[in-house]
């Protein structure tokens, strides 16, 4: 076997056990949180296809989550968490709502109850803060990146790895 031929046999059986390790242990979910600060924590995230989100609700109010079309402003039929309920803080039961996505691409949404949508300059409809919820400067929205791009995947904030974030609940 000459060096070159050896190389190869070596990058093979790494690849092997590299599909053989992602196969086995499917990636962890990533976490979107909201507490009473009316936002998402984690504004944007890159998942996999296939990849679990998971959005997880500290505040003591609830949230609601729905996806939606930049292009149309027509609502995700799938993507379409209608309430989130609230909790009273560390220590008891927080509510949460999973989705994963089959095809790479971006996935906007946004919470109906404090964010609405409206139509922008160019056509494209952007959430606002909704009128009569007061206090709070950006509008509750966020950009979900499904992609299998790996520098793009290793971006993720760190508190996007953690389901509870301990020091973060309130509202
Ligand atoms: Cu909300």
């Amino acid at each position: 076997m000459n060096r070159s031929a050896l190389a190869i046999g070596l990058a093979t059986v790494t690849l092997f056990g590299a599909s053989a390790a992602s196969a086995a242990a499917p990636p962890k979910p990533v976490y979107i949180h909201m507490n009473g600060a009316n936002e998402f924590l984690e504004r944007l995230v890159f998942v996999r296809p296939g990849q679990k989100v998971v959005f997880v609700n500290e505040d003591t109010g609830a949230h609601a989550i729905l996806g939606y079309s930049p292009q149309t402003g027509a609502a995700s039929k799938t993507f379409d968490a209608p309430a989130l309920a609230g909790t009273p803080g560390k220590g008891h039961k927080v509510h949460t709502y999973s989705i994963s996505f089959r095809h790479q691409g971006p996935e906007w949404y946004y919470c109906p109850v404090h964010a609405e949508l409206a139509k922008a300059p160019g056509g494209v409809w952007l959430p606002k803060v909704r009128p009569g919820v007061h206090g709070f400067g950006t509008p509750m929205a966020g950009l979900i990146i499904v992609t299998t791009d790996p520098a793009l995947l290793k971006d993720n904030p760190a508190t996007s790895a953690s389901k509870i974030l301990p020091g973060y609940f309130g509202g």
